[in-house]
């Protein structure tokens, strides 16, 4: 894979639609869709042309072709893109000509956001935040990403590492300009800086939590006894069959999940096996899957028949878990919330009280979105803690101080890649499509 090939590939989704998009990038993209298209005149201006085979000059689709040139692309290097029919034939027809073309390649997944992370276009976080856009489907998802990818996270570690290096451009002068030790009130003023940015730090590392779970879903699971009900309200909150139900004990034996957009967020629901004691072996593999995954899952709803149903089951309460009691089209006793998955009735409160338990959950949600960024700010933070440590032992080496301070910078610029990134890349890439 070479950075000086042109690469080529479909922009858009394949198959029939309106409208493909072919995007090529590098030094001979111009050339190449030329040979294809006729002239290209003007960069960022829309011509409408014959795409035609450079050899045998048979005409294989009319569209618009667009260039950008130079640095004024996504890619950072030239750019055309291709708007053809939406047809397979045409865009196969494309492809393989400009596949045979000198210096020319179908693009790697990913390779056209690599291009433009190495040309500086997007950095690090920018481009996850890309992959976030294209994989979310939900509003907060979207809104989330969106953020990211236009550098609000960028934004802020920049402005960190400014006030990181003014620190330590103050340290170093001092450093420089006796081997005493810092006057006491300029010691005092370094100390409240790096604290104020250590509570900067923490204020974005408590909110992570929330924009994991925007990007990864609410994980709500469906607890309980055997027959109680279960399984018929996964499929009636998710609107199809999904699970099997039925009067027999023991028919839900894995952990189902389904991908919902609860009021524009993603819930992730799990319908689990029966809570009870049982010899089948099979089934007792399923109840401890239930069990873990009810344990981790961001919500319970535990569904009841009556009040001591809870005392047998053994899977610890958070204060925000809903206790339902199911099947209220067959008896009018018993008091909490009560629901019908069959008639439908209580469902829409259920939906309210998840909605409530999720904006409650994700109100303060950050820009982490990922591990990745946690553990280099995580880090980052622990560097200023020992920095603050070290200045309040009194026989304190302010080199070492200053140590830890560039250290913190260090995990600050991994965190946006400016260094150390070829083992991040791959990973994040490998969720890439082809002509992204
Ligand atoms: N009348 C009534 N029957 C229900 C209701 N919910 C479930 N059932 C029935 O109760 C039985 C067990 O339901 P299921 O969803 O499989 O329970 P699970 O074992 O908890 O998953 C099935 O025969 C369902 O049709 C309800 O709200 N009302
Ligand atoms: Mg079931």
């Amino acid at each position: 894979m070479s950075v000086s090939d042109t690469i080529f590939a479909l922009a858009s989704a394949r198959g029939r639609a309106g409208v493909s998009v072919i995007r090529l990038s590098g030094t001979k993209a111009l050339a190449v869709a030329e040979m294809l298209s006729g002239p290209l005149p003007q960069a960022r201006h829309a011509y409408l042309r014959k795409f035609s085979h450079p050899e045998t000059g048979e005409a294989i689709d009319t569209g618009i072709a667009l260039r950008f040139d130079g640095e004024a692309s996504f890619t950072g290097e030239p750019v055309v893109e291709l708007q053809t029919h939406g047809s397979n034939s045409v865009v196969d027809t494309l492809l393989s000509v400009l596949g045979s073309m000198d210096g020319c390649r179908l693009a790697e997944p990913g390779e056209f956001t690599r291009r433009a992370l190495i040309n500086g276009k997007m950095d690090l976080v920018q481009v996850e935040g890309l992959a976030d856009l294209i994989e979310a489907e939900t509003e907060e998802q979207r809104r989330q990403a969106n953020r990211v990818m236009t550098g609000e996270l960028s934004d802020k570690v920049a402005g960190w590492a400014d006030k990181l290096l003014k620190i330590n451009s103050l340290m170093a002068a001092s450093i420089d300009f006796s081997d005493e030790e810092l006057p006491a009130d300029l010691l005092s003023t370094l100390r409240a800086d790096i604290q104020e940015l250590m509570t900067s730090f923490d204020f974005e590392l408590q909110g992570a939590r929330s924009a994991e779970i925007v990007r990864d879903g609410f994980v709500v699971a469906i607890v309980g006894k055997p027959n109680v009900g279960k399984s018929t309200l996964l499929n009636t909150l998710s609107g199809r069959e999904v699970a099997i139900t039925s009067e027999v004990a023991g028919t839900t034996r894995d952990v189902i999940e389904v991908g919902l957009n609860l009021g524009g967020y993603e819930v992730v629901l799990l319908d689990t096996a029966g809570l009870h004691e049982t010899d089948d072996l099979v089934e007792t593999i399923g109840i401890e899957r239930a069990r873990q995954r009810s344990q981790d899952a961001n919500l319970r709803i535990v569904m009841i028949e009556q009040a001591d149903d809870l005392d047998h089951l053994d899977v610890s309460l958070g204060p925000k878990d809903i206790i339902v009691y199911g099947k209220s089209d067959l008896s009018s006793d018993g008091g909490g919330f009560r629901l019908s998955a069959k008639t439908g009735d209580g469902i829409d409160e259920l939906v309210e009280r998840i909605s409530l338990a999720l904006s409650d959950e994700v109100g303060g949600a950050s820009s982490l979105t990922r591990q990745r960024h946690k553990d280099n700010l995580g880090r980052a933070k622990d560097a200023l803690g020992e920095a603050v440590s070290l200045i309040d032992q009194n026989d304190y080496d302010i080199e070492l101080v200053s140590e830890r301070v560039r250290e913190a910078s260090t995990h600050l610029d991994q965190l946006v890649g400016k260094f150390n990134i070829e083992n991040v890349l791959g990973e994040i890439f490998s969720s890439f499509c082809i002509g992204k």
